[in-house]
């Protein structure tokens, strides 16, 4: 099952070095080599059980983007699942971003009337911190006007933070036929664990795919923060020669285990209670293993 997934935006607002960052183990600083993408590059990314992400990353040079709109028009906007619409915040005409991005959601309409829209405010390291929020209202009602009548989803993004994380995995946890039910067997198992949290994440990417939360916790940014520091520690490991594995933290008032749990998924499982004894916790996670697999394969990738 192969689904259509189009990233668009004009000329140097960051869509490569996003698709690099997520999807082909590059780190922020390697983007800076990136040269513009001459028409669209495709790239397909297996996804969980049967799921495969057709990645179009469209050039966002003026001449590209008229093809887009005029000669190719039904073979670039047809059959897309999801939109992913990625805006310069310093870009200097904005005016213009938005006349490109409105002729691509007509087009959109048109030929994939029920696909998803993502908008994403980029580069957003580049604006001062206390003005963040302030600026990225500004740009979402902005396009909520805009865009009507779609109704888009937006986030704030930098490839030199967890943002980046955070805007994928909402957008592939999209794309997952049934999360829903794989949410549910992640609840079971988690009150099976007695753990307080459980995370699933795609194996590669490290994207989070499903969560389960028993308490409040203060950072709500935590699943990205762990998303982006396993796969910079993964990433270590390669070029050393090791492979990452599994992982256990032992704190005063916590204990977190991230392991393989599928073929395409790891789990990451967190808890306070600290008399239940590590093994037992690893014991379950290894007997979940079967049933997260079966599950993968016959209802998720459905
Ligand atoms: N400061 C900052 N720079 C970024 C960010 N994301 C990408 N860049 C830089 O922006 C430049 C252009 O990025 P690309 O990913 O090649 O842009 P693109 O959208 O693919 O451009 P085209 O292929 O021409 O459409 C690179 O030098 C990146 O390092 C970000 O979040 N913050
Ligand atoms: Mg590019």
């Amino acid at each position: 099952m192969s689904k259509k997934v189009l990233l668009m935006g004009k000329s140097g607002s960051g869509k490569t070095s996003m698709r690099s960052i997520i999807f082909h183990n590059y780190v922020a600083k390697d983007t800076r080599r990136l040269g513009a993408t001459i028409d669209v590059e495709n790239s397909r990314v297996r996804f969980l059980g049967n799921l495969v992400l057709n990645l179009w990353d469209c050039g966002g040079q003026d001449m590209f983007m008229e093809n887009y709109f005029a000669s190719q028009r039904e073979h670039i906007f047809r059959n897309v699942e999801v939109l992913i619409y990625v805006f310069d915040v310093e870009s200097r005409d904005i005016e213009k971003d938005m006349h490109y991005y409105q002729d691509c959601l007509e087009a959109i309409l048109v030929n994939s009337k029920n696909a998803k829209v993502f908008c994403l405010i980029h580069k957003m390291d580049l604006v001062q911190e206390e003005m963040r929020h302030r600026v990225f209202e500004a740009r979402l009602n902005e396009l909520n006007t805009r865009s009507e009548p779609v109704k888009i989803t937006a986030f704030a993004t930098s490839i030199w933070d967890e943002s980046l994380y955070k805007a994928w995995s909402s957008i592939v946890h999209s794309l997952i036929p049934n999360v829903k039910l794989l949410e549910s067997h992640l609840q079971n198992f988690a009150t099976i664990c007695e753990a307080d949290e459980a995370v699933l994440f795609e194996r590669t990417t490290f994207l989070v795919i499903s969560h389960c939360t028993k308490m409040d916790n203060t950072d709500i940014h935590r699943f990205s923060k762990i998303s982006n520091y396993i796969k910079l520690f993964k990433m270590s490991c390669s070029r050393a020669q090791a492979q990452f594995k599994s992982m256990e933290i032992r704190q005063a008032d916590f204990a977190a285990f991230i392991d393989v749990l599928t073929a395409n998924t790891y789990v990451m499982v967190i808890m306070s209670d600290l008399s239940i004894e590590p093994s037992a916790t690893k014991m379950n996670i290894s007997v979940a293993r079967k049933h997260f697999e079966k599950l993968e394969v016959s209802h998720i990738a459905r």
